[in-house]
């Protein structure tokens, strides 16, 4: 279909890029996409939008949102009939940050022999799978995420030996283990990057260049490119300035990547998580990106490379290269593509990916990380919701609240921590009754919360650092700053996990590289175990409940009521559960709530009325 100025606006969502073009922008702008689906705004031209987003939109960013609609490959997936039941739509996975981990030989970071050492609590948890975070050689300058060779492993955290045994000892207790694969750039201090440099033609085809910088923004502040006088050229950085974008364009650069994935499953890893991999074809010329829609989806730039020209194509490649035959797992992280383009994606006859994450829920619309707001969890729901309903049955959620690259969900909706168990309970309803593969990220099972950081020198995320440094240029005073900067930094989520009281919170004996949370004494891994009633407990019997019941994992979902208050829903088929969460801090009454006693619930007492945070699951006949 050709958009032009007068198509309206329930015509653009009808093809997938349409769809979450617009939904995004509209949920960047705090609306819904229900405006245009469920009211006669959608009757409105797509001009309109100018004077819906109050004239954040002016003439030039509506003609640059047509242009890119024309430009967006859109293939639908056919429909297949129900789901193909598979492993990881019934597994649980476990996220592990291996800097914050476990640190086994007292330098006070985490390592591989320390996350061995506690492979069987985490098994205990009833997890299936691992996704550890990246333990390649790396000068560290995104904690690993800036690769130097992704066959040899940091120094800091072991040897290939220890990830062999790690693989080894993940299998011998039945559980997988994907590793962190980040393809779309690699560290400037790698081999091919200094060969780059040294001015072989060869190797500066691997990367992309400019004579001079175009406008895209890095992801950690600033522009996305840095020069190199070596080479008298810009080199694009989406992220750190450590961190060069690969030219996947090149047929090389791909031959190189599938080397390195098929390595790593030849040595028996289960398949991968890749990182930001939605990025990594570029728009041919690497064009200027519209300020307006730009930033409105998160960066300037981005509408040339978060679904590029040929990612489906490179991602079809790869499976046909490196995972079909090892019959390997992956879930890519995609920043940007909503439901209808992530069905491009994951859908089960696209041979591309078998799951992704998608982060639209974890700030409220209109919203980012760095913003001050008060989180309101009612407005996650819509979105979550969807992913539930509209994503097919021909791909698979995954579900998540926290990650590394989040302040903690429980500290967002409860600062205070008035509710922090009720909260942490009411998180882990959602995420093992939602239909999809539920992702705990290390700490979430025992509920540890933000860290009450009080200065700068306390902070070692980049990101976190470049932020500060443009917030304190920006003419924002101290204590603004730096209450943006708690609010949105990433070291939250890498704090060292509280294994127990004691000084380092069983995590080292040293001091560790980061913080640790004085809360450590009473959130913690060895008192848990010993509380029957704790968030740790309460994990374990919802993720039995999920095993016992297939029901929780293939069953239909049935949203029956969602407002800014509760959320209720249904999976059935030859059995049938009834969710009902109270979204808020107050005692509510809802005709929905059963008479019956509940299978589990936050709250032991029974009441007529729902209370804090109530989170309860019903199995009814
Ligand atoms: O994250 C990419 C990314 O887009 C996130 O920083 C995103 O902004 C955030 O999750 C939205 O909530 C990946 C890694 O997860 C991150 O740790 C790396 O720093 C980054 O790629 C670069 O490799
Ligand atoms: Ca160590």
């Amino acid at each position: 279909m050709e958009i032009t100025r007068k198509t309206r606006l329930k015509d653009v969502i009808k093809t997938p890029s349409g769809h979450d073009i617009i939904a995004r922008l509209l949920y960047s702008l705090g609306m819904d996409l229900d405006v245009i689906r469920k009211t006669p705004l959608g009757l409105l031209k797509i001009g309109s939008l100018k004077s819906l987003s109050m004239g954040k939109l002016n003439d030039r960013s509506i003609d640059a949102l047509i242009a890119l609609l024309g430009s967006l490959n859109d293939e639908e997936a056919s429909e297949s009939e129900g789901i193909n039941e598979t492993w990881w739509k019934e597994a649980v996975f476990y996220q592990v940050y291996p800097r914050s981990f476990k640190d086994s030989n007292s330098d006070g970071i985490g390592d591989i022999p320390g996350i061995i050492e506690k492979l069987d609590y985490i098994r205990s948890l009833g997890v299936d799978a691992i996704w550890c975070s990246p333990f390649f050689d790396s000068p560290n300058a995104d904690n690993g995420y800036d690769i130097r060779d992704y066959r040899e492993i940091m120094p800091e955290f072991g040897t290939l030996d220890d990830v062999k045994r790690l693989i080894s000892e993940c299998h011998i207790r039945g559980m997988k283990l994907i590793i962190d694969l980040v393809m779309n750039h690699t560290s400037d201090e790698h081999e091919w990057f200094r060969k780059a440099l040294a001015g072989d033609p060869q190797y500066m085809d691997y990367y992309m260049w400019k004579d001079t910088p175009n406008n895209w923004t890095s992801f950690f502040a600033g522009s996305a490119w840095r020069y190199f006088s070596e080479t008298d050229k810009y080199a694009l950085h989406l992220f750190a300035d450590k961190q060069i974008d690969l030219n996947w364009d090149n047929p090389q650069v791909r031959k190189e990547m599938y080397d390195i994935a098929n390595f790593w499953l030849d040595l028996g890893a289960d398949g991968f998580r890749l990182d930001v991999v939605s990025f990594i074809s570029k728009k041919e010329g690497l064009p200027d990106g519209d300020p307006t829609i730009g930033k409105l989806i998160s960066f300037t730039g981005i509408e040339h490379y978060f679904h590029g020209p040929h990612l489906d194509e490179y991602l079809r490649e790869f499976n046909r290269e490196c995972l079909a035959p090892h019959g390997a797992y992956t879930v890519g992280e995609c920043p940007g593509n909503g439901i209808m383009m992530s069905r491009m994606i994951t859908g089960n006859d696209r041979e591309e990916l078998s799951q992704l994450f998608s982060f639209d829920h974890i700030d409220n619309p209109g919203k980012k990380r760095f913003d001050l707001y008060d989180f309101d969890p009612s407005k996650m729901i819509p979105e979550l919701v969807r992913w539930q309903t509209e994503y097919s049955d021909r791909c698979w959620p995954t579900l998540f609240f926290d990650n590394h690259d989040n302040p903690r969900m429980c500290s967002k909706i409860d600062p205070s921590g008035h509710y922090h168990g009720a909260v942490n309970k009411m998180l882990a309803m959602m995420l093992f009754t939602m239909r999809g593969t539920p992702y705990i990220y290390q700490g979430s099972e025992i509920g540890m919360t933000n860290c009450q950081f009080s200065d700068i020198s306390e902070f070692r995320d980049i990101e976190t650092l470049n932020v500060f440094e443009e917030m304190t240029g920006s003419g924002l005073s101290d204590s603004d700053v730096m209450k943006r900067i708690l609010a949105g930094s990433r070291d939250h989520a890498r704090i060292p996990m509280q294994w127990n009281s004691s000084e380092n919170a069983g995590f080292s004996d040293t001091a560790p590289w980061i913080k640790v949370n004085p809360n450590h004494t009473s959130i913690n891994v060895h008192d848990e175990e010993l509380d029957t009633d704790s968030i740790l407990n309460y994990y374990r019997k919802l993720i039995a409940l999920r095993k016992q019941h297939k029901t929780l994992v293939y069953g239909s979902f049935k949203k029956l009521r969602s407002s800014k208050k509760i959320l209720a829903y249904e999976r059935a088929d030859d059995e049938r559960f009834l969710i009902i969460i109270n979204l808020t801090p107050n005692e509510i009454r809802s005709s929905l709530k059963p008479l019956s006693r509940p299978l589990i619930s936050n709250y032991s007492q029974p009441s007529r009325k729902l209370m804090p945070y109530e989170a309860s699951v019903y199995m009814i006949s």
